[in-house]
């Protein structure tokens, strides 16, 4: 076969300068042409070749000038039980659209959606598990363009991202899929990615082109194509669905023309590559053409980012005073050291959630200890806080390649604290910067040491900003640390850092860190010589202090900064702090009162998802409280505030993971200390369905029944559907309990509860879980949804009452 790739070069020429046509749904379209249910749609490939090209000719034939292979599930993981390898599949999937490209002129892009199993912390696939998935899909490619299409894991699309760039030469186009959030203020995707951390993130990482596919209808991701415009330069990509699925015909809500014309709103907002997914059949593409060829194409000025860090739920802009929390650094913090060494994560958790909690808009992570394996220490914790916390984090090492795994792990845009002004630490550490594209802390120092007088810290400061330039490195993310001097030592240095920041904000319009605590080393009453060198910093432009935001006057100091520079419209930022803290300040020493009630540690704990804390105090609770008490007044509580959270889109599943762990730990101490209740009421079987290997929420379940005085029989997770229909012909429950916590397998909730009834048309079923709501409960014909466990336990007791009566 002739293998014509393309150059990289003519497609970047071709989305720079004009709209590009993508194809439309190759997964509808294949059920329409005979793909049954359970049949891999990659099998085609192999056995139904003629289809995939008729499909494929059909959407060249309509003007689409990408066209994408049949390779969407194409990975290991999916194909495992098929039969086929990914390389046959995959080969032959791209010689079709080859063919077909040739005759038509079109472009081959290679197409790669989710591995089908979550990464951690919510799956248990490794990032570099899924690096060493993709990168099998990719490493032998003769396509001329590699499309990730449909993610909802950021983390996972960067973990393709990097399979991709490091294995191929390939320009690189993402989409992710993005849902409402309940109370429709925000689109994330279902692990709680807005579309700013995911621009902020792919623009980082220098792909090619970025966009949305899947979610909805045109006109429900205008603003994710509004927000991603903002964000990035990249050429934006816009790949909605026909509207939503008819459940009664098979079709798609929206017809050809409507798509057409509301495909054109996007196209108004910017986006240039477009295409449809499912439901778009080649008429739409045809019509989508059409709409394309009224327009004149409009390049849009380059926009000046402004300088942004990210974690993967939250963006933080560097356009007012931002503060970094200093705390997680063992430098005379002997408790640290110590959990450092112990692994113990749950201090470093807490030091964190406590910066996060007073202000903190950055938190610095240091782990360097001369004893210590610092790459696997940073990684587990950089690991764990992601879990907790959503400030981005900032990454200091002096190890480059402590930094470069840093940032590998990282799932966000992080800063790089620190390089210096010397040309060896430079070269070493700017490629990486590069790579990830993070930002990075450039120290006005050199091997001569820190210059005394300010035009000389200048002069390092620019020598940094060429040398990141002339890497690559945007100029928006390189910051600059004129550094604190103690002032104990040298009195006169105060006045020329300060005077150096206004060089450097004035003269190379940089953003500015600064150290501030190290001003006070050595002298008593530090927090008064900390914020009077704080005030005199903020006038000269300091951007980034890095400080205990624990101190009440110090973090006080600096959102009234950003109120009287007008940096914090209409004081908002400000307030919502103020009321945070109102009634938490212990005014006798000006700082934020640590509670001290075991019960409000507790629930602090659950919330925060703190497992050994919560263990901890659990057990202190446990000498002077009843189980149930704690049970009923702390444990249910936090979960319903926690589950509250998740629903209006505020928290996370990896939260939500987290805080139900720490739930389950809790019950684990209750357990040993209880003598259960004698069974006397009945019997109930539990069950996570099928697919699904998330069964914390069902486990709770499971524990608070049982000491209400209910016989468990637990099924486990991932449950075939025979063996629920085993279990219940065997011990006749009067109540059936089914979770799920994925989308993906919600189905087999539906499936499971159908074959149920038709077996046991008498049988009562209760379905719980993230994903389940009471509608969807009801649409499958399950007799009742529990919000949570202990409305599970009023669900059986009201049960019991009728069956009573
Ligand atoms: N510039 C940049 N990065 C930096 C610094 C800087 N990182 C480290 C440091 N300086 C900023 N962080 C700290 C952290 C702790 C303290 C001061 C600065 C500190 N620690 C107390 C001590 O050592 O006595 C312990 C306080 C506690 O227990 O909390 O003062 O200049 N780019």
């Amino acid at each position: 076969m002739e293998n014509n790739t393309r150059s990289k070069k003519e497609i970047l020429d071709k989305i720079n300068s004009g709209y590009l046509l993508l194809d439309g749904a190759m997964g509808t379209m294949l059920q329409k042409n005979g793909l049954k249910l359970g049949v891999p749609p990659e099998s085609f490939n192999i056995t139904h070749q003629e289809i995939i090209k008729k499909i494929t000719t059909d959407y060249a034939k309509a003007g689409a000038l990408v066209l994408t292979t049949n390779t969407f599930g194409a990975n290991s993981h999916k194909l495992l039980k098929s039969g086929y390898s990914v390389k046959e599949i995959i080969t032959s999937a791209t010689q079709i659209t080859r063919e077909v490209a040739n005759e038509y002129g079109a472009f081959v892009a290679q197409d790669i959606g989710p591995i089908g199993e979550m990464l951690k912390p919510v799956g248990s696939l490794s990032f570099e598990d899924a690096y060493e998935i993709i990168k099998e899909q990719v490493e032998n490619t003769t396509a001329d363009i590699i499309i990730i299409e449909t993610m909802t894991d950021l983390n996972e699309m960067r973990a393709a991202v990097l399979a991709a760039k490091e294995n191929t030469d390939l320009p690189i186009f993402c989409m992710m899929t993005f849902e409402q959030s309940e109370d429709k203020k925000a689109m994330r995707t279902f692990l709680g990615v807005s579309p700013s951390e995911m621009g902020i993130v792919l623009e980082s990482l220098a792909v090619d082109a970025i966009g949305v596919n899947c979610s909805n209808a045109p006109t429900e991701v205008i603003e994710i194509i509004k927000t991603l415009k903002k964000v990035t330069n990249l050429p934006i990509i816009a790949k909605p669905n026909a509207g939503l699925p008819n459940i009664n015909s098979n079709d798609y809500d929206l017809s050809p023309e409507d798509f057409a014309e509301d495909m054109g709103k996007l196209l108004d907002v910017g986006a240039t590559i477009v295409g449809g997914c499912c439901g778009t059949t080649p008429l739409y593409i045809e019509l989508l053409k059409k709409e394309l060829d009224k327009r004149n194409f409009q390049k849009s000025p380059l926009k000046i980012l402004p300088p942004t860090v990210c974690s993967s739920t939250k963006t933080v802009t560097i356009n007012k005073v931002c503060i970094i929390g200093e705390r997680l650094n063992p430098t005379g913090k002997k408790l640290l050291k110590e959990a450092l060494r112990s692994g113990n994560t749950d201090y470093i958790l807490k030091t964190a959630v406590a910066q996060e909690d007073a202000g903190a808009d950055i938190l610095d992570i240091n782990v360097g200890l001369p004893d210590i394996d610092e790459k696997k220490v940073m990684i587990t914790n950089i690991n764990a806080l992601e879990g907790v916390i959503s400030c981005p984090l900032q990454i200091d090492s002096s190890s480059s390649e402590v930094i470069e795994f840093a940032l590998r792990a990282y799932n966000g845009k992080a800063i790089v604290n620190s390089v210096n002004g010397e040309d060896k630490v430079l070269d070493s550490i700017l490629p990486i910067v590069k790579k990830y594209g993070a930002l990075v802390i450039g120290l006005t120092l050199n091997e001569k040491g820190i210059p005394p007088l300010a035009k000389d810290r200048f002069k390092i400061a620019e020598h940094i900003l060429n040398k990141a330039l002339s890497f690559g490195i945007k100029k928006e993310n390189v910051i600059i640390d004129c550094l604190t001097l103690t002032v104990s030592a040298e009195q006169k240095a105060a006045a020329e850092t300060v005077l150096a920041i206004k060089m450097v904000k004035e003269k190379l319009g940089l953003k500015t860190v600064l150290g501030v605590s190290n001003i006070s080393f050595g002298l008593p009453n530090r927090e008064a010589i900390n914020s009077s060198f704080l005030t005199l910093a903020l006038n000269a432009g300091l951007d980034l202090p890095i400080v205990n935001p624990n101190i009440k006057s110090i973090t006080d100091s600096i959102m009234t900064y950003n109120i009287l520079t007008c940096k914090d419209e209409n004081c908002l930022d400000f307030i919502s702090y103020s009321n945070k803290f109102t009634d938490k300040i212990d005014t006798s020493k000006n700082v934020l009162k640590d509670s001290t009630d075991t019960k409000t540690l507790l629930f602090n704990a659950v919330t925060k998802g703190l497992k050994d804390e919560a263990k901890a105090y659990c057990k202190e609770l446990l000498e002077t409280t009843d189980s149930m008490k704690i049970v009923n007044e702390i444990l249910i509580p936090a979960l319903d505030v926690v589950g509250e959270q998740f629903g209006n889109g505020t928290l996370f599943l990896p939260q939500l993971l987290l805080s139900a762990m720490a739930v389950e730990a809790s019950f684990d101490i209750i357990k040993t200390t209880i003598k259960k209740s004698p069974s006397v009421k009945g019997k109930i079987i539990l069950a996570t369905v099928k697919g699904d290997i998330h069964d914390i929420g069902k486990n709770i379940v499971k524990i608070l029944l049982e000491n209400y005085g209910y016989t468990v029989i637990d099924l486990g997770k991932d449950v075939d559907y025979q063996v629920v229909l085993d279990a219940v012909s065997l011990h006749k429950p009067f109540l059936i309990g089914l979770s799920a916590l994925m989308t993906t397998t919600a189905c087999n909730m539906k499936t499971t509860v159908m074959l149920l009834k038709e077996k046991f048309p008498d049988c009562k079923i209760v379905v719980g879980g993230a994903v389940i709501t009471k509608d969807y409960a009801e649409k499958i014909g399950a007799d009742f949804y529990a919000k949570d466990a202990k409305n599970t336990v009023d669900i059986a007791n009201s049960l019991i009452l009728q069956n009573k009566i």
